[in-house]
């Protein structure tokens, strides 16, 4: 069963991981090298042993699809998974004038006086990204983010390459290819990047009518990151499928590090301690074009998953 292979992940992780420590400081027990695969034909694997919330995937993977690397679409859909990049950017401008806001990741957590004034600054911010165009232009772009390398990949010699529209014509055009890929990993931004992409490639494959997705994924929070990451590239496979006329086959996915943080240990052993339900089905309504497609276009439907279980994000 499609979820299975999760939990399963989850499991060996918790008995064959050894601690490493890791950038955040946290700590985790981690292994390198690991795949699981979904069929995307039987269900849609959006998790059920804990509720995942779909709306930000749907919107976060929407923004990528137009090539949107600034917040503000984000905001406009209550979205704030980005935040954090673009408000730390701000605060560290000569323009920002308020209380020092440095490290708030981490002070947020810790004092309680600083995160009101933290959460007092951050709505600021993003009131002024909605409604001033100049201040969204400016603040509220995130750069070589996934929907720059994914739409608009810059060349050397000036232009930009469309890497899902060119990918999208190979599966049309050359299906049997074993070139159909999409990488987001571009060396030339690592270094000045805040998070260089997690994942980092993805490659398609036809066979028999169906359309085949594997993504390789360097680094993976296995308790707060993947479950988001499996159900954004089960949309991708679903909505390039969609694109090409094609039915949808397995979702392919293959880690580098895989890691669960050691303040995640419980949470994880609370989601082992449940059963999956069975998974829900995905619907794509109209016949607009892949990137045309609004949030209310995508809906889930039989979602049925345990309550959601809270856990602190490594920063
Ligand atoms: N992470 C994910 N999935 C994502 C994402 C981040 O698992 O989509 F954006 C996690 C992986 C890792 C951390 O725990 O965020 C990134 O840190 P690093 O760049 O040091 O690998």
């Amino acid at each position: 069963d499609n979820e299975q292979q999760y939990l399963n992940l989850l499991k060996y992780v918790l008995e064959n991981g050894h601690q490493k420590g890791d950038r955040t400081g946290t700590g985790t027990i981690s292994t390198f090298g690991y795949q699981i695969r979904f069929d995307l034909s039987k269900s849609f694997p959006l998790l059920t042993t804990k509720k995942v919330p779909f709306g930000l995937i749907k919107s976060e993977l929407l923004w990528f699809m137009h090539g949107d690397t600034n917040i503000r679409y984000l905001l406009q859909h209550k979205n704030h998974i980005w935040d954090e990049w673009a408000f730390k950017k701000y605060i560290e401008d000569d323009i920002y004038t308020g209380p020092d806001m440095t490290d708030f990741g981490r002070r947020s957590l810790v004092d309680d006086d600083f995160n009101q004034e933290y959460k007092k600054q951050k709505k600021i911010f993003e009131e002024k990204i909605l409604n001033d165009d100049d201040f969204s232009k400016k603040f509220g772009d995130l750069g070589f983010v996934y929907g720059a390398q994914w739409r608009h990949w810059q060349k050397r010699d000036g232009g930009v390459i469309d890497q899902i529209k060119n990918v999208i014509d190979q599966i049309k055009n050359t299906p049997d290819s074993r070139r159909m890929i999409v990488s987001a990993w571009n060396p030339e931004d690592v270094p000045t990047m805040a998070l260089p992409p997690c994942h980092t490639l993805f490659q398609f494959y036809v066979n028999d009518g169906k359309l085949s997705c594997q993504l390789y994924q360097r680094s993976a929070d296995l308790f707060l990151g993947v479950p988001f990451n499996i159900a954004s590239y089960a949309l991708l496979t679903h909505l390039i499928a969609r694109e090409t006329g094609l039915e949808v086959g397995d979702f392919v996915h293959t880690f580098g590090d895989a890691h669960i943080y050691l303040n995640h240990l419980d949470q994880v052993k609370e989601q082992l301690s449940r059963t999956p339900h069975a998974g829900p089905q995905l619907e794509i309504k109209g016949n607009k074009s892949i990137f045309d497609l609004d949030v209310a276009d995508i809906v889930v439907t039989g979602y049925d998953p345990e309550p959601a279980i809270k856990a602190p994000v490594a920063v």
